[in-house]
C-alpha cells in the first residue's frame, strides 16, 4: 500500500470519528486494546516477528507455570534481562497519544496484554493489565505480592522463605476473572470505538476482543504495521508505526 493511500484510510477514520462526535459528542466511548507493537518505537521487543523476543526462544521453554517449576533460575534470567532493557526505555508517542486522548475525556479505558507498565509511566490511570505486570512479583506460597524497582541479579525470595514467580499470566493460566469480567463489561457496554494498537492477535482470550466489539456494533480500528486476523474484522486498517499513526489519528480527532 502506498503512502498516498495509508493517508487516506487514517482521514477516512478521522473523518467517521469526528462524525461520532458530532452525533454523540462528550458521550463517544473510545477504548485501546494496545500489545507490544505499542512499545516497539520505545526499544522494547514484540514476541513474535523477525525481531521477536521468542526468535531466540522458545516460548513454552520460558512464558509457561512448567517451564518456572523445571527451571526458575532460567526463567528469571530472562524476565531480569526484559526488566533490564524496558527500565532503560522511555513511553513513546503512542503512549502519550492515548493520554491526550484520556485527558480530552474521550479514552474510557486502556486494555493492555503489554507488562511494561509503559502506559502507567506515561500517565494513563484507566488501565486494564489483562497479562499482569514484569515489575510484580507474587509468591504461590502466602499470595504475597511486591514490586521490583530494579532488574534481580538472582530469583527474588518471599519474607516466607518461597522463590517468588514474575506476576504475568504464562501459557495455558487463566487470566485473572475480575480484570476479565471488567474487560468485558467495558466492551460490551462502554465502548463506541475500539483502537487496536500493536497485537497481532494470536493470544487468547484476549485475541476474541476485536470479534466480540463487532459484534457489538463497534467501530473497530487497528493500527499496525502488518495485517493481522483483526484486519478482517476492522473497519479500518491503518498501516505503519503506531508511534507514528496514532499522534496523527489523536491529533485530528481531538
Ligand atoms: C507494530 C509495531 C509498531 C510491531 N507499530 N505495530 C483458544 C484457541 C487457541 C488457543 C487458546 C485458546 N484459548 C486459550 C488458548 C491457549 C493460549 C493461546 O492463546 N495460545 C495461542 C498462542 C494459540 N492462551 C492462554 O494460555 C491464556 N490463558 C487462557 O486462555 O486460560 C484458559 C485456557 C488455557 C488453556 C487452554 C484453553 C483455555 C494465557 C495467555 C497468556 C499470554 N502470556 C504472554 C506472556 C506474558 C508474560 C510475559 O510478558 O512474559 O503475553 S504470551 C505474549 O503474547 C504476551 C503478550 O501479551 C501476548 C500477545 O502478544 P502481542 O502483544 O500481540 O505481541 P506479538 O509479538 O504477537 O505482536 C506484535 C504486533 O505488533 C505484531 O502484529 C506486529 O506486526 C506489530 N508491530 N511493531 C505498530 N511499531
Amino acid at each position: 500500500m502506498s503512502k498516498m493511500e495509508e493517508e487516506k484510510i487514517l482521514d477516512a477514520a478521522v473523518s467517521l470519528i469526528k462524525k461520532l462526535t458530532e452525533k454523540k459528542g462528550e458521550t463517544l466511548k473510545i477504548v485501546a486494546l494496545t500489545g507490544s507493537g505499542i512499545s516497539k518505537g520505545s526499544g522494547i521487543p514484540t514476541f513474535r516477528g523477525k525481531d521477536g523476543l521468542w526468535k531466540n526462544y522458545n516460548a513454552m521453554e520460558l512464558a509457561t507455570p512448567q517451564a518456572f517449576r523445571r527451571d526458575p533460575i532460567l526463567v528469571w534470567e530472562w524476565y531480569a534481562w526484559r526488566i533490564g532493557i524496558i527500565l532503560s526505555k522511555d513511553p513513546n508517542p503512542a503512549h502519550y497519544a492515548l493520554v491526550k486522548l484520556q485527558e480530552k475525556g474521550l479514552l474510557e479505558w486502556v486494555i493492555t496484554q503489554n507488562v511494561d507498565s509503559l502506559h502507567f509511566r506515561a500517565g494513563s490511570t484507566n488501565l486494564l493489565e489483562v497479562h499482569g505486570n514484569i515489575f510484580r512479583t507474587k509468591c504461590m506460597s502466602c499470595g504475597q505480592k511486591t514490586m521490583l524497582i530494579e532488574a534481580p541479579s538472582k530469583p527474588p525470595i518471599c519474607d516466607c522463605g518461597t522463590m517468588l514467580r514474575p506476576d504475568v499470566v504464562w501459557f495455558g493460566e487463566t487470566l485473572d476473572r475480575e480484570i476479565l469480567l471488567k474487560v468485558d463489561d467495558v466492551i460490551r457496554n462502554n465502548c463506541d470505538v475500539l483502537l487496536v494498537i500493536g497485537t497481532s492477535g494470536v493470544v487468547y482470550p484476549i485475541a476474541d476482543l476485536p470479534f466480540l466489539a463487532k459484534m457489538n456494533n463497534i467501530l473497530v480500528i487497528e493500527f499496525n504495521i502488518d495485517e493481522t486476523p483483526i484486519t478482517q474484522v476492522a473497519d479500518f486498517s491503518i498501516f505503519g508505526k503506531s508511534e507514528e499513526t496514532l499522534p496523527k489519528f489523536i491529533e485530528n480527532i481531538i
